[in-house]
């Protein structure tokens, strides 16, 4: 099973680095590894099984924080209105997005990042993804809020760009324009 100690940590090269595309139809190792970053995420977030590996509470994993330069993400979460969103993505790409921008009130975090970075990070309000899932299948999602945040900082992953990238380094709560915070 995938633990922290499986996660790279700021100044690994493959944080920074693009990720190469994953043919699809997927093949039985990629499918077998979107199936265990899923599972990351779901005993991250299970108190009991969390505290027994020391693992990290996480709603998103890219697979460049495992140090494998492909572009699988998965997420798993409930937005605020309580809706359910679990997806391994293969080559997630954003179509199209919103004008309007939103950040979250409380800031980003990172699995791959041990220590508070503050500010705001500006992100698309609205986003509409294209993909293709865990079992092989094509999805197009239309986020927003909450969950367009989490895809985004995931797919950002897949470029080599970290949430801290988006602060405003001279003022980092600096409200970003034509955005709205979320939470
Ligand atoms: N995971 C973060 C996590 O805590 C993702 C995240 C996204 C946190 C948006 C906060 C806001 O699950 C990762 O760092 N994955 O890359
Ligand atoms: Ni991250």
């Amino acid at each position: 099973m995938i633990t922290m100690e499986d996660i790279v940590r700021e100044g690994h090269p493959s944080l920074t680095a693009v990720a190469e595309e994953v043919s699809v139809p997927i093949s039985d190792e990629d499918k077998h590894l979107l199936e265990e970053m899923l599972t990351f995420l779901k005993n991250s977030q299970n108190e009991e099984i969390a505290e027994k590996y020391s693992l990290r509470p996480g709603v998103g994993l890219a697979a460049p924080q495992l140090g494998i330069n492909k572009r699988l993400i998965a997420v798993h979460f409930d937005d605020l209105n309580g809706k359910h969103y679990s997806y391994g993505m293969v080559n997630p790409k954003i179509i199209s997005h919103s004008v309007e921008k939103a950040y979250l009130a409380g800031g980003e975090g990172c699995l791959s990042v041990d220590r508070n970075v503050e500010g705001y990070v500006p992100r698309y309000a609205r986003i509409t993804v294209k993909a293709t899932d865990q079992n092989g299948e094509t999805v197009k999602l239309r986020l927003k809020g909450y969950a367009a945040i989490v895809v985004q900082h995931e797919i950002d992953h897949l470029n080599g760009i970290m949430f801290y990238d988006h602060i405003n380094n001279e003022t980092p709560y600096a409200v970003p324009d034509n955005a709205k915070p979320i939470e």
